[in-house]
């Protein structure tokens, strides 16, 4: 006769592993893929007790919304997502709710009643824009015309670090005036190609850009030597993130400052997951720490960024 058939191994014991559904919003930007690298490794030190769900949602709110649902058909512990917009979540995270998984934002805001989600881990973007118009105003010497690119429309992070830097240059620096301000949807690609309209229509006017990150400022730089100008120089150049391709144009001479924003936030993103699941409530805000960074500094600076 054949040989009995092996027994079934025993079922895995139901174990405790904290299960938690992530949905990024996609690869728009080196931050956005220091964020994801930083989520997936600390579940990859840790997988014995924690199981990622994780989903790249190629910058579509659908797809976050489809990726949502399925970790609540899945029964996660809890689900986290970087919205990629800020409005079209209420029904959405209202299931979320009513299956008793809590939502942890991270990264970008959510404009939804506060019942809604556990937490926001993520940098105060109306500061960013304020510490943007107080060191343009610094390199122009509160005198200019500049330019602003925009993030991805209708992203918080766009919205408030706007709000921040045109609230403050109005309140604060009545000579410096914004010529034109467009979205760059926050990749390098779009940022040279706005760029290059910019100057097409002002040229060496330009005599300032605001990124609303850096990634979009290094295309805008590239743009800049092609019209045959010196970013840095000729145009100053202010931007958000953080990343380690800003801090090498600063230490060429071809940009000027960079205000940080946090994206290694795997871990308190988890330790977060962690209490929510063990029935602790958290605070509303979980605000990264930064700073401001500026060219003079940026040379010894280089060796200690990781992102
Ligand atoms: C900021 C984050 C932004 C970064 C961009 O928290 O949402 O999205 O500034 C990224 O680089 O695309």
């Amino acid at each position: 006769d054949a040989a009995p058939a092996p027994a079934e191994p025993a079922a895995k014991p139901a174990n405790d592993k904290l299960v938690v559904g992530f949905a990024q919003i996609g690869q728009e930007s080196g931050w956005r893929d220091a964020e994801t690298q930083s989520i997936q490794f600390y579940a990859g030190q840790n997988i014995d007790t924690i199981d990622l769900k994780f989903a790249d949602a190629q910058q579509k709110q659908e797809n976050q919304i489809k990726a949502i649902k399925s970790f609540i058909d899945m029964g996660v512990d809890v689900i986290g997502l970087a919205p990629v917009v800020e409005t079209g979540w209420d029904a959405v995270f209202t299931e979320a709710k009513e299956a008793g998984i809590p939502i942890v934002l991270v990264d970008r805001k959510a404009d939804v009643p506060e019942d809604l989600y556990a937490t926001f881990i993520g940098s105060d973007f109306i500061k960013e824009g304020n510490d943007g118009a107080d060191e343009m105003a610094r390199l122009l010497d509160n005198k200019g015309k500049i330019v602003e690119l925009e993030g991805t429309v209708g992203a918080s992070a766009a919205n408030d670090r706007k709000k921040g830097f045109d609230d403050q240059i109005a309140a604060k620096y009545p000579d410096i005036e914004i010529l034109a301000s467009q979205t760059g949807d926050f990749t390098r690609a779009k940022g040279k190609e706005v760029m290059e309209s910019f100057l097409k229509t002002y040229g060496s006017e330009i005599q300032g850009v605001f990124a609303h990150n850096d990634d979009m400022m290094l295309g805008a730089i590239e743009a800049i030597k092609e019209a045959g100008l010196k970013p840095g120089v000729d145009i100053k150049t202010v931007s958000c993130d953080g990343v380690k391709g800003i801090f090498e144009a600063m230490a060429a001479g071809e940009a000027n400052v960079t205000v940080e924003c946090n994206p290694l936030l795997g871990p308190q993103f988890f330790e977060t997951c962690a209490k929510l699941k063990a029935g602790e409530t958290v605070e509303k805000w979980i605000k990264s720490e930064e700073g401001v960074y500026r060219a003079e500094t940026a040379a010894e600076d280089l060796p200690n960024r990781v992102y």
